[in-house]
Formats: C-alpha cells, sequence, structure tokens
C-alpha cells in the first residue's frame, strides 16, 4: 500500500454494515464466510473463561459496592469481546486494557486481587505488566492505543513480530489520542488491533451523538487499515475475526480496527444511576442476547457440554470468588507516601512541601 507517486494506493475492502457472525442468538452456527468458526476445544475455552469471567464480575461489583473497591466498571454482557479477544493473542503479544476490561486481564492469566488494585485505589497497577504482557490499565481514554502503537513499533525495530491488542470504547474513539494512534500505526505499519467494545453508550452519552460514521469499523478506511464489524456477543466471531486481523498484522499486512457490537448491561460504573439515561427494553433486548448462553447452546445443541462439565466450571468459578473475597483484605497497606514517588525525577518544591506535611500529619497521628 505504500505509495511515492501521489497515486492512489489500493484501498482494503469496506467493512460490512451487517456484523460478521458465526453463531446466533439461539446458538446456531450460520455460515462462515471467510471467517471460520473456531474448533470445538477452543470454543470450550471461549464459554469457560467467560463463565470464570462473569463470576468474577459479580464478585467485584460485590466488593463494590460494600465499600471494599472503590469504584467498579463492569463488563457484564461484554465477556465475548474480552474473551474472544484475549485467547486470540499469543503469549508474546501485549494486551493494552482500559478500567472497564477486568475479565480480559483474569483471562489472560493476571491474578484476580492484583487485578483489582487499581480499583481498590491502591496503586495505578496490581500487577507486572512485563511479566503478563499486559499493559497497566488506562484510565484516560484511548491513550493505551499509542502505548500499544509505540511498543510495536519498537518492537519491529528490534526484529521482533509482537502484536498488540488494543481495548477501547466507542467513546475512546473520538479522542485525539485515538486518531493519532490509528494514524501512526497504519503509517507504520505497526502489528496492532485496534478492538472497540461499542457497547452503545459512553458513560449517559449514545453513540449516535458520538459519530456519525456507517460503523465504527468504518473509520479504519480512511487510516488505511482494515476494518471489521463484528458481533461483539459472539465469542466465536470475534475470536476468529481478531485470531485473522492479528496474523494479519504479524504478518506486515498492517494494523485493523475491529468493531464489536455489544451492550454494557450494568451501570457504567457503581456510581451511576443508567435509568436516568436509557430504557429499560433496550436493556431487555441485549439481555436476551446473552453470550454465554448463546455459546452454552451451540455446544449442549452438538453434544460438546453436559451438566457435569457445566457444573465443574462452575465450581471453579466459585472458588476463584472465594479467593478473591479473602486475599483482597489481606493486600498490602499503603504508604500514603507512595503518592508523591515516581512522578519526577527531582520533585518540585511545592510537591516536596506537600509530602512533608503529609508526613507531620501522620506522625502527629
Ligand atoms: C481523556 C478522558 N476524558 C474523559 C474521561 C472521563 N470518562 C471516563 S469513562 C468515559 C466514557 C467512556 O466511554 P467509552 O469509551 O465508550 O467506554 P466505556 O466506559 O463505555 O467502556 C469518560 C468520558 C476520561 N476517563 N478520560
Amino acid at each position: 500500500m505504500k505509495r511515492t507517486d501521489g497515486s492512489a494506493g489500493s484501498a482494503p475492502p469496506l467493512p460490512s454494515q451487517e456484523p460478521i457472525r458465526l453463531v446466533d442468538p439461539g446458538g446456531n452456527r450460520v455460515g462462515e464466510g471467510l471467517h471460520p468458526t473456531p474448533e470445538p476445544g477452543t470454543l470450550l475455552a471461549l464459554l469457560r473463561a467467560m463463565i470464570i469471567g462473569r463470576r468474577f464480575d459479580r464478585q467485584a461489583g460485590a466488593l463494590a459496592r460494600q465499600g471494599r473497591l472503590a469504584v467498579y466498571p463492569s463488563s457484564h454482557g461484554q465477556e465475548a469481546c474480552q474473551v474472544g479477544g484475549v485467547l486470540a493473542l499469543a503469549d508474546d503479544d501485549w494486551l493494552f486494557p482500559t478500567y472497564r476490561d477486568c475479565v480480559a486481564l483474569v483471562t489472560r492469566g493476571v491474578d484476580p486481587v492484583e487485578v483489582l488494585t487499581l480499583l481498590r485505589g491502591d496503586w495505578h497497577s496490581g500487577y507486572d505488566p512485563e511479566s503478563h504482557r499486559c499493559a497497566p490499565q488506562c484510565t484516560p481514554l484511548a491513550t493505551n492505543a499509542s502505548h500499544a502503537v509505540g511498543l510495536t513499533y519498537a518492537a519491529r525495530r528490534k526484529g521482533r513480530d509482537t502484536a498488540a491488542l488494543v481495548l477501547m470504547g466507542d467513546g475512546a474513539t473520538s479522542e485525539g489520542d485515538a486518531h493519532e494512534a490509528y494514524n501512526f500505526a497504519a503509517v507504520w505499519n505497526t502489528p496492532v488491533v485496534f478492538l472497540i467494545q461499542n457497547n452503545r453508550w459512553a458513560i449517559s452519552v449514545p453513540l449516535e451523538k458520538q459519530s456519525a460514521a456507517p460503523t465504527l469499523a468504518h473509520k479504519a478506511i480512511g487510516y488505511g487499515m482494515r476494518g471489521y464489524n463484528v458481533d461483539g456477543n459472539d465469542a466465536a466471531a470475534v475470536h476468529s475475526v481478531v485470531s485473522q486481523a492479528l496474523a494479519e498484522a504479524r504478518a506486515g499486512g498492517g494494523p485493523a480496527i475491529v468493531e464489536a457490537q455489544t451492550y454494557r448491561l450494568d451501570p457504567h460504573t457503581n456510581s451511576d444511576d443508567p435509568q436516568r439515561y436509557r430504557d429499560d427494553a433496550e436493556v431487555e433486548f441485549w439481555r436476551a442476547r446473552d453470550p454465554i448462553t448463546r455459546l452454552e447452546a451451540l455446544l449442549r445443541g452438538e453434544g460438546r457440554l453436559d451438566d457435569a462439565e457445566l457444573e465443574r466450571v462452575g465450581a471453579e468459578a466459585e472458588r476463584l470468588a472465594a479467593d478473591v473475597r479473602e486475599r483482597l483484605d489481606g493486600a498490602d497497606g499503603l504508604d500514603p507516601e507512595d503518592l508523591f514517588s515516581h512522578v519526577y525525577a527531582t520533585a518540585p518544591a511545592m510537591l516536596r512541601r506537600q509530602r512533608q506535611e503529609l508526613l507531620d500529619e501522620m506522625r502527629r497521628g
């Protein structure tokens, strides 16, 4: 696609207006086209990770209501996006998550208690990004997108074919950082897949007030990227499309935007009241398109899943939740002085004064 003569380069095909779907909401296979349905073993792995992720999410929501977390942005309803995307990554690839993506991190194998460190308000990240190849969860929208471009660009220069998956919301695509990241990724041909979880709402701002593009996947075209529009509640489709986009990116085919059509069933966080801005009917419409029941129906219908297996996974999920409850309060206490660390090599006078005031206050008890 590189061009030096002022002519137009070859354009990637337009994303489909209809989302790519491999399994319908009733759990039936619906044609493969260019995107193969994952093997049964992968489908079972997707279902298992979604069940465990949902149990973790429920537990974290309860901890937030008890005041044991400062805040919790739920993944409920979006499990297929996070699990489908993460299970498409190779071990050496990197994940760049946001505050919304705790289920993605648990799926990647990060200790669930360490995942909650940020949302407990304890520290910027509770896990070691290097060992899991997961960047810290970003709260400023779309900043993770340019970080991923920088990391993969640097890896390329070192002769590595590390790819990255960026998770971002529909609202985040309006940020200047998203534009810069998309543009640099395409110009530098870095292997990044931007997975947009279009859950229809950016807190109380609906999609139609966010973007006039036919789909968010269409935005890819203007940057010279491939764009895919996928059913985000179909874990098989998300996994298949992201796997393909990552493989193409690794092979030098350039970055891609994958827009996953999904829905945030819960409030934005535990401190939001969605009844002030959206209808119950809309929530019920999406609740009927649950990603877990869809895949469960497919696997049961094809004789690859029985009650015993579901009970086994359910028990595993309960053990994880109990472990989180037990260990969370035992997590290391905070040193308030840390508030002043790691921002400046040499702290400015104002911060030095504030640190001293804090230390004096703590000494007085
Ligand atoms: C740069 C920046 N501006 C504003 C905010 C405040 N804010 C937090 S979440 C949010 C909405 C984000 O919506 P979306 O990207 O669709 O993600 P979702 O929360 O739905 O997953 C906003 C505006 C922020 N975190 N960062």
